[in-house]
């Protein structure tokens, strides 16, 4: 049974699709966009009305929102260990940590990229970007902080959520005013953990070489 991710380069899908690739599942990608202008074809709204990917496909099933796709995705594949068990004492702090990235640290982001959707006018939107920068600094200091010392995020563990802390490092660019993942050594150590992985390598490597051309 294959899955179906809608997909966009630079999108809170690849997260996702670094989770099918370490799970090893078949999927297939359909391409869309996150353009603020873009067109969204109607068999996407129709599963999701926010507009927003990614969104996971299977059998007749379809859902949204990355982290729920995540705990989904990993224990519908418990083999690959990809998240602590049910009865497992990790896993509060895994759901703990998926959903305020979810819920905090993406929206964070959302306000500095999508402004409009928080601010009232065209006027208040570069307020609510700064606001957006700042809560960046904020939320990505908790986490750094939680982390401590720790190898991942659980820990000695490798999970889920550290592809996830990876995608969202992705995201952080300087240039907008935002802070740079230098900022929050611990958060740095995980991503650079992650990167080599080949799961990684192959679904990033044109933000891999974009980046090391200094882009
Ligand atoms: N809470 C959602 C947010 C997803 C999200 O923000 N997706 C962005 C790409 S990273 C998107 O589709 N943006 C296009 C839009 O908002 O119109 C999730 O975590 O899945």
């Amino acid at each position: 049974m294959a899955y179906k991710l809608f997909y966009a380069l630079g999108s809170a899908a690849m997260g996702i699709r670094v989770l099918l690739e370490e799970i090893g599942a078949p999927y297939e990608l359909i391409q869309t966009t996150i353009a603020k202008d873009g067109h969204r074809p109607p068999e996407q709204l129709a599963l999701n009305p926010n507009g927003w990917i990614p969104i996971l496909v299977w059998d007749e099933n379809a859902m949204y929102e990355g982290a729920a796709i995540t705990v989904f995705l990993c224990d519908r594949h418990p083999a690959t260990k990809l998240a602590p068990a049910i009865a497992d004492a990790q896993r509060g702090l895994f759901l703990q940590t998926l959903v305020y990235f979810s819920s905090s640290v993406q929206n964070a982001f959302q306000l500095n990229y999508y402004p409009q959707r928080f601010a009232d006018t065209p006027a208040d939107e570069p307020g609510a970007q700064r606001r957006g920068n700042r809560r960046l600094r904020e939320t990505w200091k908790v986490i750094d902080d939680q982390i401590g010392d720790n190898e991942w995020v659980l820990g000695e563990r490798f999970s889920a959520v550290d592809i996830y802390l990876f995608m969202l490092t992705t995201w952080l660019r300087p240039s907008r005013g935002q802070p740079s993942v230098d900022e929050f050594p611990n958060v740095k150590r995980i991503a650079d953990a992650v990167l080599p992985r080949r799961s990684v390598q192959s679904v990033y490597e044109k933000w891999i070489a974009e980046r090391s051309a200094g882009n």
